[in-house]
């Protein structure tokens, strides 16, 4: 995979959502990132309250438009939180800004704990439904995932069964498109369920739940995932050290227990430690 990555995310200005994480991530992983901002917010829509928001789909046309003009197409596309009208646009210029050997990682950001988030409605999930079967690879939680099958959300908390079979149904829905089903609670443990394009057989990754809910912690992963992946890790491996790092992070917060997780995870303690892994594989 080429060493360069366009991002596709909100820029919510306070809390380390989206781009704030996945920029810093996917730069110091020496990817060249290149941003494509769907909206901008004062914070990110979960928890601070009358956060304000401006639409960018008229700008992310004339940005695009502009591209079109100067010799830019993207090996690796990460779409992440896609504003309202965004999708839409997503779905008319992906075929401009990517090749067909494009790598597409669509991590459908759209609801979490059975409740999409504020201005999101079910006609933006099957916006995100039509641009799924486009990905390569597609990270849902769990709410994502029942949310893109149609079905009405549980609270997010299922068993592993019902998981597995929430990863089957979307592996028969979007037939070419790696599956990462994240953040299944299992008891005192987290999960991570994957399902790829060259095997019938589920795989998973397990580790002991942290307390808290970070928020952003998703959009870290998605990007960390990319990192990996652009650097030439198997996806079970990716997935594995992805975890890895948001866990250390975690725990580097336990001591801090008056952190407001709303203003999400500070990674930059694992960043060395990213860094080392990409070096070893030889991609920088
Ligand atoms: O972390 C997901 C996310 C991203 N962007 C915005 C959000 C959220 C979750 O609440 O509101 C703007």
């Amino acid at each position: 995979m080429e060493l360069n990555a366009l991002i596709v995310e909100d820029l919510s200005c306070a809390g380390q959502v989206s781009l704030t994480s996945a920029l810093p991530i996917l730069g110091a992983a020496g990817c060249q990132p290149t941003v494509l901002p769907t909206a901008l917010l004062s914070t990110h829509t979960g928890g601070f309250g009358n956060n304000t928001y401006l639409d960018l789909s008229n700008e992310m046309v004339k940005i695009i438009q502009h591209w079109q003009t100067i010799p830019l197409t993207f090996s690796n596309v990460l779409l992440g939180y896609l504003g309202r009208q965004p999708a839409k646009i997503i779905l008319n210029c992906l075929p401009l800004i990517s090749t067909k050997n494009s790598f597409i990682l669509l991590d459908p950001v759209m609801a979490d704990n059975g409740q999409l988030y504020r201005g999101f409605d079910l006609n933006y999930v099957s916006q995100i439904r039509k641009l799924a079967s486009q990905a390569n690879l597609l990270t849902p939680n769990v709410t994502e995932a029942e949310l893109l099958l149609g079905q009405t959300p549980t609270n997010g908390s299922i068993t592993l069964t019902a998981a597995q079979n929430l990863l089957r149904d979307l592996k028969n829905v979007f037939p070419t498109t790696a599956i990462v089903l994240t953040g299944v609670t299992l008891k005192n443990q987290i999960a991570v369920l994957g399902l790829e394009n060259f095997s019938r057989e589920i795989w998973q990754v397990t580790a002991t739940k942290k307390p808290g809910n970070f928020f952003g912690t998703g959009d870290l992963f998605a990007s960390l995932l990319l990192a990996y992946l652009i650097h030439h890790y198997d996806l079970l491996t990716a997935v594995k050290l992805s975890m890895n790092f948001i866990l250390k992070n975690i725990s580097a917060f336990e001591i801090k227990k008056t952190f407001d997780q709303r203003f999400g995870l500070d990674y930059s303690s694992q960043l060395p430690v990213l860094l080392k892994q990409l070096e070893f594989k030889g991609g920088k």
